[in-house]
């Protein structure tokens, strides 16, 4: 599984820059921090949720919050300026769309790996 997510990674790092529209006026990085924010959420819940849903669960999130600078700092970017998402999703070229989705495959290993953990 590895080895196809790696191979998927390297053909899509290759194909990136020549997707690229010259024409492209707004980035991805307002959406990729939200993207990043989403999925950073998503792998402490999963770990989370398997006994079941508790109330504690969502308090656990809370201190993730507060005690991991990292984690806070993913919440933060996501959240800066995350009103300007909708005009980078407009202007999204092909090169873009790739990117997002290969910072999506980049995720699945850590779910795998969020849900194969008992
Ligand atoms: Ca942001
Ligand atoms: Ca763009």
């Amino acid at each position: 599984m590895k080895n196809i997510l790696d191979a998927l990674l390297a053909v899509m790092g290759l194909l990136i820059p020549r997707l690229k529209k010259e024409d492209s006026v707004s980035g991805i990085k307002e959406t990729k921090e939200a993207l990043v924010a989403l999925n950073e959420v998503s792998v402490f819940c999963a770990y989370q949720f398997k006994n079941g849903v508790q109330a504690a669960d969502f308090s656990a999130l809370y201190s993730e919050i507060i005690a991991n600078p990292d984690f806070k700092a993913k919440m933060l970017a996501a959240y800066e300026n995350y009103n300007l998402i909708p005009v980078e999703i407009k202007d999204l070229d092909l090169g873009e769309g790739l990117e997002l989705a290969k910072l999506q495959v980049e995720y699945v290993e850590q779910f795998i790996e969020a849900f194969q953990k008992a």
